[in-house]
């Protein structure tokens, strides 16, 4: 879980450093938990209905690939919407472990979906999964060994790493589903012009989510950030095929944490979120580099997003 002394201090060290840049985990708190859920209802966001609609309809042949039992761990499970189209699936899964940064979030989807699957074992945990944290042990089985884990990550929420951030998760996941494999939603390059769209929306959703990481900072930790001050600015780029999200300061301001005055000129930028963009061929290579077996893939008709099953 991230606590206030970490954002504290990760943001003392985005304001110092040039050019300015904060982590996109804090923006899920359970304000921005709860806007990042309205983002994945929008009609520019393509993203969360084009994977649903893959669960869908290869929900069948992602549940051959994972096999019966499944022992699994989802990273960022949020409101658990995704987990719950590939349970209708799966074949008698024996435990789900959700993990998310945002404990209030996490410990009511969790509650809600043990009470919809009563013979599932469901086991949340509050945890930062881009640093270490410990699962509980794994399932001892009739037999002799414990159940290969299976790994979920959903909605490219890799594209929010760095490459070298992104292989070094890949590289921990593999050696930690070993014997299991990851199914993983990856999301696809493609016209800039709808990738523009998806993150400047018409109902500015994207916008007070992205301000929300300031708003965060005036309740947790005093900080006297003049939201009306800044614009959300988001753009692709496409040498790095990546969206990046920024909060630009509309005139010279200046603003106070832990007792020192951080200036900004009109036009400085706190850069907040990258969103990688692959090609389905990039991505298993990419996979491959990190220790996995990149086995099957599934894609919508437009080739707006692939989900991956990786063997490990
Ligand atoms: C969570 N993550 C994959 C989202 C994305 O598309 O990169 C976060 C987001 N940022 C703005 N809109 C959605």
């Amino acid at each position: 879980m991230t606590s206030s002394s970490d954002f504290a201090h990760d943001l003392l060290a985005a304001l110092t450093r040039r050019p300015r840049s904060i982590s996109p985990k804090y923006f899920y708190d359970t304000a921005g938990s709860a806007l990042f859920d309205r983002i994945c209802e929008l009609p520019e966001y393509y993203p969360t209905r084009t994977e649903l609609a893959l669960l869908d309809t290869f929900g069948p042949e992602m549940a051959e690939c994972i096999g019966a039992g499944a022992d699994l761990v989802e990273f960022g499970a949020g409101s658990n919407v995704k987990i719950r189209r590939l349970l209708r699936a799966l074949h008698a899964p024996r435990r789900f472990i959700p993990i998310d940064i945002s404990a209030e979030h996490l410990m009511g989807a969790a509650q809600a979906l043990q009470a919809d699957h009563p013979g599932l074992q469901v086991q949340p945990l509050a945890a930062d999964f881009t640093r270490s944290f410990e699962l509980p042990p794994p399932l001892p089985l009739n037999g002799p060994g414990t159940a290969p884990r299976v790994g979920f990550f959903p909605g490219s929420s890799l594209g929010n790493f760095t490459p070298v951030e992104a292989r070094g998760f890949l590289r921990r996941a593999s050696a930690l589903l070993r014997g299991g494999g990851l199914l993983i939603g990856i999301d696809l390059v493609k016209d800039p012009a709808v990738l523009h769209a998806a993150y400047n929306d018409a109902q500015g959703v994207t916008a007070a989510f992205n301000l929300n990481m300031l708003a965060r900072a005036n309740r947790e930790l005093g900080t006297d950030f003049d939201l009306t001050a800044f614009d959300h600015y988001a753009f692709y780029q496409p040498v790095h095929q990546r969206i990046e999200m920024h909060l630009v300061a509309r005139r010279a301001q200046h603003v106070h944490l832990a007792g020192r005055r951080f200036d900004f000129a009109a036009g400085d930028s706190l850069h907040t979120e990258y969103s990688y963009k692959y090609t389905v061929e990039g991505f298993r290579a990419l996979a491959a580099e990190s220790g996995f077996v990149p086995e099957a893939v599934w894609c919508d008709p437009q080739r707006l997003f692939s989900v991956h099953w990786l063997r490990s």
